[in-house]
C-alpha cells in the first residue's frame, strides 16, 4: 500500500543540473579567480559523482586544474560550494529553472489524496526550498514531511542512507513508499534500501543504467502530452498519476 512518495530534486522535479547547477559552478570559479569552466559534456561526466563539495574536490583529483596555494583544501572547497550556491540561489530567485511536464500536477494530486510526501536529494538543503518557493509558492516546502538534504548523511547517493533516514523519520516501510529518481546513482541508492523506483529520464541521464527500477519514463507527462514509457508498465495516456503508481507497487 503507497502512503508516501520521496522526491528526489536535480534532474527529477527540475532540469537543475546543465543550466542551473553547472552555471553557478562557473559563476563562482570565475569570483574566486580560477580559470576553472565545466562546459556541459565536462559537467555530465562530473555528474557521475553526487554532492557539489565532492564533485570540485573529484574535479581536482581527476583535472588537475590549477589550484592556489591552500591552508586547508577541504575549508577552501566548502567557500567556493557556499559561493557556488549562492548564484545558483539568484538563478532560482530569477524564476529561469522551471519544473519538469508533470511534477505541479503530481504533487497536487496527491496533496489532494492526503499523500505523505518528502525530498530525498543530495543538493543543499537552500537550494530544494529555493526551488520549491520560485515554482509552487513560499508555503510549498511545508507540504514536504521531511526534507532530507546534503549532508544530514555523511554518504551520498548512490549509499542508500539519506533513503533509510527519511524512512526512519517517517516511521515507514520501504514498501509503504515510492521513489522518483532520475539517474543511475539515485536509482542506486533507493533500491538498497529496498524502496521500489520509479525513473523520469533526462539528457544527462538517458544512458544511465537503471537497473533496478520498476519503470523508466521520458517524463511524469501531462494530459496531450503523454510520457514515453522506456520500461516497466506504460501509465494510461502517458499520464504518471497516483492510480499508476499505486498499480507499481502491487506489482
Ligand atoms: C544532485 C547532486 C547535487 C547537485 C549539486 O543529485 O548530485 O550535488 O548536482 O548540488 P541527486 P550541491 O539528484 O541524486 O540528489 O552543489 O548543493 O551539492
Ligand atoms: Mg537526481
Amino acid at each position: 500500500m503507497l502512503h508516501a512518495i520521496l522526491f528526489d530534486v536535480d534532474g527529477t522535479l527540475a532540469d537543475t543540473e546543465r543550466d542551473g547547477h553547472r552555471v553557478a559552478f562557473n559563476l563562482a570559479f570565475r569570483e574566486a579567480g580560477l580559470d576553472w569552466h565545466w562546459d556541459i559534456p565536462t559537467y555530465g561526466e562530473l555528474l557521475t559523482v553526487t554532492g557539489g563539495k565532492e564533485r570540485i574536490r573529484h574535479f581536482i583529483d581527476t583535472h588537475a586544474p590549477t589550484l592556489p596555494a591552500v591552508d586547508d583544501l577541504t575549508t577552501w572547497i566548502a567557500g567556493l560550494h557556499k559561493a557556488k550556491t549562492a548564484h545558483y540561489l539568484e538563478l532560482l530567485q530569477r524564476g529561469e529553472i522551471p519544473l519538469r511536464p508533470g511534477v505541479k500536477r503530481l504533487i497536487d494530486e496527491a496533496r489532494d489524496a492526503g499523500m505523505r510526501l518528502a525530498i530525498t536529494t543530495t543538493t543543499t538543503p537552500e537550494n530544494v526550498t529555493g526551488l520549491l518557493r520560485a515554482t509552487l509558492g513560499d508555503d510549498s516546502p511545508d507540504w514536504f514531511e521531511v526534507i532530507a538534504a546534503g549532508d544530514i548523511v555523511p554518504k551520498k547517493k548512490p549509499a542508500p542512507d539519506i533513503y533509510t533516514w527519511t524512512l526512519e523519520k517517517m516511521d515507514l516501510a520501504p514498501g509503504e513508499t515510492i521513489a522518483l529518481e532520475d539517474s543511475a546513482n539515485g536509482v542506486r541508492s533507493a533500491c538498497a534500501a529496498d524502496i521500489p523506483v520509479l525513473v523520469t529520464i533526462n539528457d544527462y541521464t538517458a544512458g544511465d543504467d537503471f537497473d533496478g527500477a520498476i519503470a523508466v519514463l521520458s517524463q511524469l507527462g501531462e494530459p496531450g502530452a503523454p510520457a514515453e514509457t522506456l520500461a516497466g508498465p506504460a501509465p494510461d495516456n502517458g499520464v504518471v498519476d497516483l492510480h499508476y503508481l499505486a498499480g507499481l507497487m502491487d506489482g
